[in-house]
């Protein structure tokens, strides 16, 4: 079955692919959509129907996603992606990141993973994931994606970036979200 997914970030779309293999994941480049809602669900919503229009008959699905650190009020929140300003730049955001928590005990934070839906017949679904961790004083790791490197997830002593691709997916935000998403898309 086709899943059309309103997304420009190739990262985002490897791991969509790889946590829900059945199905038939096709990008469709969102580049231009303006997000302008308050929280994530809201600008999932602005994404999946940018596309749901051109795709008649079939599921589309957009995920917007973010990482909330407590100590700084929530922040980077829906801004994630840019947190250090435009153009977006994940060696600036992870290293503002840093700066912003410096000598900061108080390291909780989580990954937010919003999922709007678009049925076949125009109906509208949703499904959220967290996961839960803190924000390490370094980098570490070289998989994955974004702040990857700096959230180490809860029970574990290593950065999401440190984790393969497989470990990642089962714990992360976007892994709980998308087993929703599996249940809504078999019935
Ligand atoms: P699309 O809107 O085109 O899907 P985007 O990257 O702009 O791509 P978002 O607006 O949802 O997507 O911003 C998400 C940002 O949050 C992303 O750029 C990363 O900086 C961060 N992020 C989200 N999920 C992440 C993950 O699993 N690991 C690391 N960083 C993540």
């Amino acid at each position: 079955m086709r899943l059309y997914v309103a997304t420009h970030n190739r990262h985002k779309l490897r791991e969509i692919s790889q946590i829900l293999p059945e199905f038939d994941v096709i990008a469709d480049d969102s580049e231009g959509i303006e997000e302008t809602a308050s929280d994530f669900i809201g600008n999932a919503f602005i994404k999946v129907r940018a596309i749901a229009a051109k795709h008649p008959g079939s599921w589309c699905m957009a995920d917007d996603s973010g990482l909330e650190v407590k100590a700084l009020g929530g922040a980077p929140g829906v801004r994630s992606a840019r947190y250090a300003g435009e153009p977006s730049s994940t060696p600036r955001n992870n290293a503002l990141l840093l700066r912003n928590l410096e000598g900061v005990e108080d390291r909780a934070a989580n990954f937010t993973c919003a999922v709007a839906l678009v049925d076949p017949n125009g109906v509208e679904h949703s499904a959220v994931g967290k996961c839960f961790g803190r924000i390490a004083t370094a980098p570490s790791g070289a998989e994955g994606f974004g702040y990857d490197p700096l959230f180490v997830p809860d029970g574990y002593g290593k950065s999401f970036a440190e984790l393969s691709a497989d470990e990642k997916n089962a714990i992360s935000h976007r892994g709980r979200a998308l087993a929703e998403v599996r249940r809504i898309l078999m019935v």
